[in-house]
């Protein structure tokens, strides 16, 4: 039962000295419902150590009230198994717990109810947010009923960003007055005064190449209808500050940190690549650290002037391209009329030239797709389009995208979890 207690209104010797956040990001299930683990993660959860880097700055501030001890304990199962009974054993340690669900996607939902039931039984608060949460209730008028299993389970949902709401969540952890559904997606945080990232050795080390991943910014300006981070993220480029990302980067390097994954989705469009590649070449020269840097950009980004020189000097090894179709019905029908065609073979060949490893992201399953069309589609690509790692994925309507919204309009349904 909600309450509008807060925790100055307890007399100080009732209020808690000691809180444990656990934060879990959970994996997915494959076809046959098993769990997929890796014994190292392709990269380290972003996520993860945004969200951490938000509730330890909250401790910090106060937020928990006065004298408390946080202590969080971070979960990627993409690469760690997930043992309840052993986390309960680590959540009985303190005087309040709760178990923070973090950047669950669509196809992660449902092993993120299954991790939380265990949780929510034995009376831990148990909270869900990322896409998945915050792209249906953004954009499903009656998003309720496909979470259903939640509500049975006693999970809360939160949609938006924790740096809007981390101060009310954290008072009703405390206080045990956790809500079913926080909603905070009228809010966008301003990221120049957003808490850093944590750093984690640990995490770090179960990820290939011992990653960090730095998020720089969110939002992008484009349209396409299969995507959903302009409608939960919004259009406008929002971005850390240059100081706070030249900071992390040094933490980073002084604990040999030097493989970053730069997760912003689209860098040539943020306000600041500039002043980013300049500290990677400034910090490579001054630290003799030689970045292995991987970006996400968009096909165009090839015709911003020193865009790919700048990459190139600061460190970038690696960039993936949203290339989506080699068609351009394929492309105007996803709203993505900004790929040309004709141009991707020079857009290619420019990264190539730059010395850095293409990866580009290609989709099936659109409209006007059929299997020789597909086939077809494959030749081009191994016969004229450079790319050296393409990655295929099948056009599939998350909740949050425009494709969704108007997959539903017309008739479907979302799927319950
Ligand atoms: C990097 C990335 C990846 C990386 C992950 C690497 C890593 N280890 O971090 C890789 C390449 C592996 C990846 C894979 C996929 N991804 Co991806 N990815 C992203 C990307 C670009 C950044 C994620 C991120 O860190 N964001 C920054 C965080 C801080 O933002 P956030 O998640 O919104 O978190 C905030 C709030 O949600 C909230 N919050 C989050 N968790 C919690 C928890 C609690 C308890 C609370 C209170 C609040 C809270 O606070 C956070 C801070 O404000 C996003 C797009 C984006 N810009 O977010 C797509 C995105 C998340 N990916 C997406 C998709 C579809 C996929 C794939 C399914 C692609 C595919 N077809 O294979 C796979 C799925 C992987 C899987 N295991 O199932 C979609 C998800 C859509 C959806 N509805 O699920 C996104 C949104 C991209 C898009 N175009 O729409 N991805
Ligand atoms: S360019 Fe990428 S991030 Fe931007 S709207 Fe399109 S798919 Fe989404």
């Amino acid at each position: 039962m909600a309450t509008s207690q807060t925790l100055h209104d307890r007399a100080p010797d009732t209020r808690p000295k000691s809180v444990g956040l656990l934060l879990i990001k959970p994996s997915r299930y494959d076809d046959d419902g098993y769990v997929i683990q890796w014994w190292r993660s392709y990269m380290q959860a972003n996520v993860l150590s945004v969200v951490a880097g938000v509730v330890v700055d909250a401790g910090k501030r106060g937020a928990l009230g006065p004298d408390v001890r946080l202590e969080t304990r971070l979960i990627d199962e993409i690469s760690e198994v997930v043992r309840p009974a052993k986390l309960e054993r680590w959540l009985a340690g303190f005087d309040v717990a709760a178990v923070l669900l973090v950047g669950v996607q669509t196809s992660q939902f449902p092993r993120a109810l299954d991790i939380a039931r265990p949780f929510t039984a034995k009376g831990y608060p148990t909270i869900i947010g990322g896409f998945h949460v915050s792209g249906s209730v953004a954009m499903v008028p009656d998003w309720a009923p496909a979470f259903r299993g939640a509500r049975e389970a006693g999970v809360s949902l939160y949609a938006g960003e924790l740096e809007c709401g981390v101060d009310a969540l954290l008072n009703d952890i405390m206080t045990g007055s956790v809500k079913p559904l926080y909603n905070v997606l009228s809010d966008r945080a301003d990221l120049t005064e957003a808490p850093p990232q944590i750093i984690d050795p640990g995490l770090a080390a179960r990820s290939v190449g011992r990653s960090y991943c730095m998020e720089i910014g969110r939002g992008c300006p484009f349209w396409c209808s299969f995507c959903s981070i302009i409608n939960v993220h919004g259009q406008a480029m929002r971005h850390r500050s240059p100081a706070a990302i030249e900071a992390y980067l040094r933490d980073c390097a002084a604990v040999g940190g030097r493989t970053i994954i730069i997760t912003d989705d689209n860098f040539s469009r943020s306000p600041i690549w500039r002043d980013i590649t300049e500290i990677m070449g400034r910090l490579h020269r001054e630290l003799k650290i030689d970045w292995d840097a991987l970006i996400q950009t968009d096909a165009l980004a090839t015709r911003v002037p020193g865009f790919v020189e700048a990459c190139r000097d600061a460190g970038v090894k690696r960039v993936i391209i949203g290339m989506e179709s080699v068609r351009a019905d394929n492309l105007a029908a996803a709203g993505k009329g900004q790929n040309k065609v004709h141009q991707m073979r020079d857009t290619i060949l420019a990264w190539k030239r730059a010395g850095i490893v293409v990866l580009a992201g290609i989709i099936v399953g659109f409209p006007n797709d059929t299997p020789d069309r597909i086939a077809e589609d494959i030749r081009h690509i191994q016969e004229v389009i450079p790319i050296d790692i393409p990655e295929f994925f099948v056009l599939t309507p998350h909740p949050g995208s425009e494709d969704h919204r108007r997959l539903l309009a017309e008739g479907g349904r979302s799927t319950p979890t």
